[in-house]
């Protein structure tokens, strides 16, 4: 297997000059000023100001949560800490889900990944020290398939643009990417829209990449004797979204000539789901190389 460790030391990407709120709230704002969430949504609260935040970006139902889920799994067997930040929203519902999401991580029953529908902030730690805070979403607020033509990257909900332009601390950007994703070429090319323009307007220095190819599991051609061809998930997922990977291209003539791309590729399987005749599906969880590639990942940009 293909060894896939990247060197971002010197990473350069997107410009420092970063609007602050109050140039951008307003769209935000407007995009939903009918609806009651959007106070809701301004109210949250991030008390560790440094500790990276990785955000798993994408569209509905490519996986994010189950993502979570099965990262944190591997990474409670390994004797770290994965627990819901109680205090980054003050409301009822969020106490519920956070309660939801230690539920789900802790039961053998079939899991749902569609059961966390709102968003959640989680903290992973490692003797008493926040490693990484890690924040899961629901896709539509990342992407909508359902309005592709929205793709700016200044449309993004008061919470998100808080975190993304506010805070201080460095973002790891995971954009998933789905293997075999059904939807028209056109909602393709708008998704990698979105994330060119997020690299151009929001990405600053600090910040890293990871792309995420989930569902490998649905792609057959890329296993030989039971072993993923990592070099050649990288490929597909190239081909199945054209012009993401030359976002990231490095810039710079030295550095490029080892290092094409400024971002890390992971391929990932978050499980097996098997249909049951009229109840859930069932879920049990991928083999521990997925989450294992991923977190290898992740410390490389928490630490890079
Ligand atoms: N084959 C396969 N299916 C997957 C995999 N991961 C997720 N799925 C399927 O995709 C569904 C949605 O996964 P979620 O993790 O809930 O997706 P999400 O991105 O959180 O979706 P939203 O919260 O709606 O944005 C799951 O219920 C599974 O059916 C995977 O690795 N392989
Ligand atoms: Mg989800």
């Amino acid at each position: 297997m293909k060894d896939i460790d990247l060197n971002v030391d010197d990473i350069n990407i997107g410009e420092e000059t970063i609007p602050t709120i109050d140039t951008v709230s307003d769209d935000a704002v407007n995009e939903d000023s009918n609806t009651t969430s959007v106070i809701d949504e301004d109210d949250i609260k991030i008390g560790d100001k440094k500790a990276p935040i990785v955000m798993l970006f994408g569209p509905p139902t490519s996986g994010k949560s189950m993502t979570l889920v099965r990262l944190a799994r591997y990474l409670r067997k390994l004797g770290y800490t994965v627990k819901a930040d109680k205090t980054f929203k003050a409301d009822d519902t969020y106490e519920e889900r956070c309660a939801k999401f230690h539920k789900n991580l802790n039961t053998t029953e079939a899991l749902l990944g569609n059961a966390l529908n709102e968003f959640l902030m989680v903290k992973v730690i490692n003797h008493g020290t926040t490693v990484c805070q890690i924040l899961e979403a629901p896709g539509e607020h990342y992407f909508n398939p359902k309005k592709p033509e929205e793709i700016s990257a200044r449309n993004f909900r008061p919470y998100l643009t808080q975190i993304i332009r506010n805070l201080p601390n460095r973002k790891i950007w995971v954009y998933i990417t789905e293997a075999e994703w059904n939807v028209h070429a056109s909602v393709k090319d708008s998704y990698v829209g979105r994330i060119r323009n997020c690299k151009h307007q929001l990405l600053r220095n600090s910040d890293r990449v990871v792309i995420l190819y989930n569902k490998v599991d649905q792609k057959e051609e890329l296993f030989e004797d039971g072993k993923l061809h990592v070099s050649s998930a990288e490929k597909a997922m190239k081909d199945e979204y054209e012009g993401l990977s030359s976002i990231f291209k490095n810039p710079n003539p030295i550095t490029s000539l080892w290092r094409r791309y400024n971002y890390r590729f992971v391929p990932f399987c978050t499980g097996y789901y098997t249909k049951q005749v009229g109840g859930k599906p069932k879920y049990n969880e991928s083999e521990e190389m997925y989450p294992k590639l991923l977190w290898n990942q992740l410390m490389k940009c928490i630490k890079g």
